[in-house]
């Protein structure tokens, strides 16, 4: 949008939305409203991020999450925000957070369901690495009724939008509703999101391949002899090199925007890994297969995974679409 003889200013996220709603026939605001809420939350929690060594906000609270891990206390102040936010929102009926046991009714039920994890990559955060927050977005099934657990436990392929928010040396936010993937920038200065990355497409392929190695002897051989294969050269196939900061949204995000394959196989300690379906899993999949990419268990797409349980985990290898045929290759043995 140009401003007349001088500045130029960028599309923000409000505009961008707002567009959508207007291209959705009946569409009648609410899902914007929430998007707005969404991202609302997104700019208080990435304020503190921004001061958590000064805002004893670093270490942790003493309790432990319904995973079993140690509460970190910018994960549960990250968690309080969103639950808040969205409750007040008026426009979710259940609300999902991974660091809470069970899904929460909002006071305040309406039309949708969201999913989220709160602030993901936890174990970076007292090393200042990038985390960031993953959401999906999904219509309840029955939006008169009264909200059910049940309208969580959904393929993600019902998902209606997703995304995530890196906050790493600036913050992004990235989303899709299916239709195209696209990023944008907060503008810190006046708290404003502006589209800095339209139309994101992932390569067909890329170099890189992200797993956390230290797991190798754990794996299944079919696991292994894909990452063998992967960073050795034979005939076609040039040897990929490696990159894991060990937080997902980042590994993720420079996989969707560079190309290649994020992976968190099972092993012989977690036959399922460590990464939720609902809440990280499936709404990052849904966003890169809307980028032209794929995510699969090894056997399964992950977005026609029917989930049983608000909190179970799957492997996960996601990426450019032939590097992740090529993982299923290998992994589909086992
Ligand atoms: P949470 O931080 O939300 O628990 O997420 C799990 C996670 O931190 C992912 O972001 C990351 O990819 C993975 O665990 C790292 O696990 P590991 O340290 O075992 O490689």
């Amino acid at each position: 949008m140009r401003v007349a003889g001088s500045t130029v200013v960028g599309t923000t996220l409000r505009e961008h939305v707002l567009a959508g709603m207007r291209a959705a026939p009946g569409a009648t605001g609410e899902f914007t409203s929430l998007l707005n809420h969404l991202s609302l939350a997104i700019r208080i929690i990435h304020s503190r991020v921004r001061q958590a060594g000064l805002a004893d906000l670093l270490g942790y609270t003493g309790e432990t999450n319904v995973q079993g891990e140690q509460v970190q206390k910018l994960d549960s102040y990250a968690n309080d925000v969103l639950v808040t936010v969205l409750d007040k929102s008026g426009h979710c009926g259940i609300i999902g957070s991974e660091e809470v046991d069970d899904a929460i009714v909002s006071s305040h039920p309406g039309k949708y369901v969201v999913l989220f994890d709160p602030l993901d990559g936890s174990s970076n955060i007292d090393t200042n690495v990038g985390i960031g927050t993953i959401f999906a977005i999904l219509r309840r099934t029955e939006p008169r009724g009264v909200p059910t657990v049940a309208e969580a436990l959904r393929p993600g392929r019902e998902i209606a939008c997703a995304g995530y928010a890196l906050y790493g040396p600036s913050t992004v936010f990235v989303l899709s509703t299916g239709q195209g993937v696209h990023g944008f920038t907060l503008d810190p200065a006046i708290g404003e999101f502006f589209l800095s990355h339209p139309h994101i497409r992932i390569p067909e392929s890329g170099n890189t391949y992200s797993v956390n190695e230290g797991n190798y002897h754990k794996w299944a051989p079919g696991v292994r002899n894909w990452v063998d294969w992967v960073k050795s050269s034979d005939g076609d196939h040039k040897a990929y090199g490696q990159r894991y900061i060990g937080a997902m949204v980042a590994d993720l995000h420079r996989t969707l925007l560079k190309g290649g394959i994020f992976a968190y196989p099972g092993d012989s300690k977690n036959a399922n890994g460590k990464l939720r379906l609902l809440y990280e899993a499936s709404p990052l999949s849904f966003v890169v297969e809307a980028a032209g990419g794929a995510a699969s268990d090894g056997k399964r797409r992950i977005l026609d995974i029917e989930p049983t349980k608000l909190h179970q985990r799957t492997p996960l290898f996601i990426g450019s679409k032939k590097d992740v045929e090529d993982a299923c290759r290998f992994v589909g043995q086992d």
